[in-house]
């Protein structure tokens, strides 16, 4: 049998690449279940070109449906504006599952000095690039593909954008942000895998809309170890096992007063904590 890596998926069909680079389109074994494979899967094609066994997944995504994701590039823009709660569950989704993340603030041409500030917000916490599909800063994302890599974040931030931009055509469906607001729809619907040099590729998605759920099975005392912000503060609180969410004289409340730890974040994290905690009393 040989080994395969699941590119697409279209109903019933899927698009797998063998290690030789070959592309080619197989189905499933009657006995296996379909829904059971997922782009980004490392499957096996027996003799008569079909999928008959998935290997075990290092992660996997429900929606969008992908598996074994080595890094994630969560994009953000003005337009769209960034929206920072669904940026630190993203980054916290993927500390917790073996993921790189990455964050990308894109349309500098449009606010620079916005997505400069967005951008320093994070960079201390994960590698973060700024750039525009309307001009060449974009080959900064090139370097970054390494692995299975998915573009993640809102609607209308650009992600099929940066795909057209690396391939230089356009292969992915782009829409006007208004276009997409009045369909209250995102453009991109399914997954699939591009491949940009041997065993590197980027997935097109289309937001993650059942994150919260992935995240529930966190426990609320293990989310702020996921914060490398808080660490050098946390060390110091007096407080065994504090969440740091009250405010008497916690160490790591006490470094966002002192502006040491951003705020912002501080104020997503007492919010995922809060969330996570009335979800667990039912
Ligand atoms: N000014 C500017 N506009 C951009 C840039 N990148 C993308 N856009 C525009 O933003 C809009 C949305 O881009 P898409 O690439 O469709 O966004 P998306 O993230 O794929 O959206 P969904 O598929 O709905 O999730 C389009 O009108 C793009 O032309 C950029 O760097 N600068
Ligand atoms: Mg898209
Ligand atoms: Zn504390």
């Amino acid at each position: 049998m040989n080994k395969a890596l699941i590119l697409k998926k279209q109903a019933d069909l899927f698009t797998a690449e063998l290690e030789d680079g070959r592309v080619f389109d197989c189905v499933a074994r009657k006995t296996l279940k379909k829904d059971g494979i997922f782009v980004g899967d490392r499957v096996l094609i027996d003799q008569d070109g079909a999928i008959a066994k998935v290997e075990e997944r290092k992660n996997i995504l429900i929606r969008p449906p992908v598996a074994n994701i080595d890094k994630m590039i969560i994009v953000a823009a003005p337009i769209p504006k960034a929206d920072l709660y669904t940026i630190d569950k993203l980054i916290l989704f993927c500390k917790v599952n073996g993921i790189e993340p990455v964050l990308c603030v894109n349309k500098n041409d449009v606010d620079a000095k916005y997505c400069e500030e967005v951008a320093n917000i994070y960079k201390k916490i994960v590698k973060t690039i700024i750039i525009s599909t309307m001009d060449e800063t974009f080959v900064k994302i090139k370097t970054q593909i390494k692995g299975i890599c998915v573009l993640a974040g809102q609607s209308a931030v650009g992600k099929s954008s940066i795909i057209n931009a690396l391939k230089g055509e356009q292969i992915a469906k782009v829409d006007t942000f208004s276009k997409k607001t009045e369909r209250g729809k995102q453009t991109t619907r399914i997954v699939q895998l591009f491949e940009f040099g041997k065993g590197n590729y980027l997935a097109d998605t289309a937001g993650f809309s059942k994150l919260d759920e992935a995240l529930l099975n966190l426990q609320e005392n293990e989310i702020k170890s996921y914060y490398p912000e808080f660490m050098p503060y946390a060390e110091k609180c007096k407080y065994k096992s504090c969440l740091h969410t009250n405010s008497n004289d916690c160490a790591v409340v006490e470094a966002v007063k002192n502006g040491k730890i951003n705020e912002i974040r501080y104020r997503n994290y007492t919010k995922l904590v809060e969330t996570i905690k009335n979800i667990k009393k039912f």
